[in-house]
């Protein structure tokens, strides 16, 4: 039984049952505050406005940490990162029309990189819908391609249900963005809120476990190959899986590659790890997958940068692929032995039936590859290079810093230089490329993981689209580094303009700020970097910091990520590694 907008309680109609007892009770706002405290919520990050004032006035005093971004579109990424940082959901709310829509790159990021986030947006009174209202946006119809899943509710008696059933649907199977629209009056209307609240998902259905014969099949087809290869994704990290993919490359013996969204499931300092593959992974992956008889795909969807040329991709390998999601299965290129479900129950069982073996050839062949096109840089020059201050990073923390990305060579060098160890320790938009990722995302990040360093490697104009949020890590005392790989231009479109534009520099070169005095004059620390000599002391006086950190260091200006996989290509065909070789 509800009242639309009213605090006194009227039955429906006469016929109804007897009234619920008043103390039982409840705003819309209040029942969505009690169902995220019930959902484990402790934090979130949220921005306000009309619509939403009702909600707010509960969050006041609820036991919620409240982080306030300075654009929503930040505060959905630190929602994200939160979310990556700490295996949790992520919680945003914004407001109608404007607010909602600042949510869309934030969504889309976490689409892509199927990240857990519930986004609550406030929405105009029920009877204004469709009437061009103030700050009416179609939130709904706007975010459908960019949420896992997304409704508005009408009724406040659905309003606990529904946020139930959005934390279930954001976390489990693939997980996702779910977005759910309030209408301000339904906020405001009372409830019975007697009972439990049961969720309604017919049509949801998650499978975990794997078909039993399947895994039996991929065991075998492990067992037999001379040349096998792992390709674990991001899938492997949200699954918690990475101590089961450890046993399994183990156990039976296997050398392990990394999506970018992959790296920290791996130890990339065992001697079984090929780190990243792809666009700008490393030779001896690229070639190992190539050569490979079997390729063992977790959690990882065959994506354009890792694939390069499809019609040419592991054109030996029979092909076993393990994923939570089915629609993945056969999308891109053909599956051999598809296992369907967790990966962390499957490996679990996959580990059980596979055998240790040698397989001394095929690894004497990856040794070989691995010695003659590491990653490698040219440090003889005065000028700073990008790789020796990850490099030096890497060193300084240990290989245990959580990193946040901008997108572009900053990322790209990142994911090459710095060696992770553990998962939930690179944070990086793979799947969308959104730039002005990194900040935000350290900021979320570091909410998540009070403890841990978090470092924001950052490429100046990616740092351009958001930093505004140093303000949001000022008011939080949140100890972020940012580490600006200032190279003046939007370095990775610059790159292709080099390489395949004859050097038109087109719209690739903007002006930058002094990022130092912008840092102080947020409330942060910052400095500026141009000689390479005082790169470890400056590392080491950022590590040191207490209050948020900008580094600006000034690096070469045209550097460039080797090596590269031009579109079309396969990835055995990499340029760049005459120019990697001629540095040995
Ligand atoms: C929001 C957004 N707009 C545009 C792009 C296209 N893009 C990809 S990399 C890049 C340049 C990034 O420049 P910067 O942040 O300075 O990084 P660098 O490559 O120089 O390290 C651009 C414009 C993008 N990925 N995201
Ligand atoms: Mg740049």
């Amino acid at each position: 039984m509800f009242i639309r907008k009213g605090a006194e309680m009227k039955p429906k109609s006469r016929s109804s049952a007897k009234p619920a007892d008043k103390s039982t009770l409840k705003a819309g706002a209040q029942i969505i505050v009690d169902t995220l405290i019930e959902q484990g919520v402790d934090t979130m990050f949220g921005y306000t406005g009309g619509v939403v004032l009702p909600l707010f006035d509960r969050l006041y005093d609820a036991p919620i940490r409240f982080i306030n971004p300075r654009h929503e579109q930040g505060g959905c990424h630190m929602a994200d990162a939160y979310a990556r940082a700490s295996g949790k959901v992520g919680v945003m709310v914004a407001t109608s029309g404007p607010g909602a829509c600042n949510l869309v790159t934030g969504l889309a990021t976490a689409m892509m990189d199927s990240v857990p986030i519930v986004a609550l947006t406030g929405q105009v009174r029920t009877e204004l819908i469709g009437n061009d209202a103030f700050q009416e946006a179609d939130t709904t119809g706007i975010t459908r391609p960019v949420t896992k899943y997304n409704c508005i509710v009408k009724d406040v008696k659905d309003l606990a249900r529904i946020i139930k059933e959005a934390f279930y649907i954001a976390s489990t199977g693939r997980p996702g963005p779910v977005l759910i629209d309030i209408p301000v009056d339904v906020e405001v209307c009372k409830c019975s809120t007697d009972g439990p609240v049961e969720m309604e998902l017919p049509g949801y259905r998650v499978r975990t476990k794997g078909n039993a014969r399947q895994i039996s099949l991929a065991a075998q087809a492990i067992n037999k190959s001379n040349q096998p290869v792992l390709y674990v994704g991001g899938g492997i990290i949200s699954a918690n899986a990475s101590d089961e993919l450890r046993q399994l490359a183990q156990k039976a013996h296997l050398p392990v590659t990394m999506t970018l969204l992959g790296l920290g499931s791996f130890d990339q300092r065992k001697p079984e790890s090929l780190d990243m593959l792809g666009m700008h992974g490393s030779a001896y992956a690229n070639y190992a997958v190539q050569q490979c008889d079997l390729l063992i795909a977790i959690g990882a969807r065959f994506d354009d940068r890792v694939t390069g040329k499809l019609a040419t991709f592991a054109p030996k390998a029979k092909i076993i692929h393990i994923d939570i999601d089915p629609a993945s299965i056969s999308k891109n290129v053909h599956v051999d032995i598809p296992v369907v479900g967790d990966a962390k129950e499957i490996l679990g069982e996959l580990i059980k039936e596979v055998e240790f073996r040698e397989r001394k050839k095929w690894f004497d062949k990856i040794a070989e590859w691995k010695k003659k096109y590491p990653f490698r840089y040219d440090n003889t020059s005065s000028e700073i290079k990008p790789q020796y201050v990850i490099e030096e990073i890497c060193r300084q923390t240990q290989s245990d810093a959580i990193i946040t990305t901008g997108v572009g060579q900053n990322q790209m060098w990142a994911a090459q230089f710095y060696k992770f160890t553990r998962p939930r320790q690179f944070i990086s938009s793979g799947g969308l490329g959104t730039m002005g990722y990194g900040l935000p995302a350290a900021i979320g990040a570091q909410v998540a993981k009070p403890e841990s360093i978090v470092i924001d490697i950052d490429g100046d104009h990616s740092f351009n689209m958001t930093m505004t949020e140093l303000a949001t890590a000022v008011e939080h005392n949140l100890p972020i580094k940012v580490c600006i790989l200032n190279n003046g231009y939007m370095g990775m479109v610059r790159q292709w303009q080099e390489l395949f534009y004859n050097k038109r520099y087109s719209k690739t070169y903007l002006a930058n700020p002094d990022y130092a005095a912008v840092a102080r004059a947020l409330g942060a620390v910052g400095e500026t970097v141009d000689k390479k000599a005082d790169v470890p002391k400056v590392v080491k006086a950022m590590l040191a910091e207490k209050k948020p950190c900008v580094i600006d260091i000034r690096i070469e200006r045209e550097e460039n990520v080797w090596p590269m996989v031009p579109t079309g290509k396969s990835i055995d065909e990499m340029s760049g590694l005459d120019i990697l070789e001629s540095m040995a």
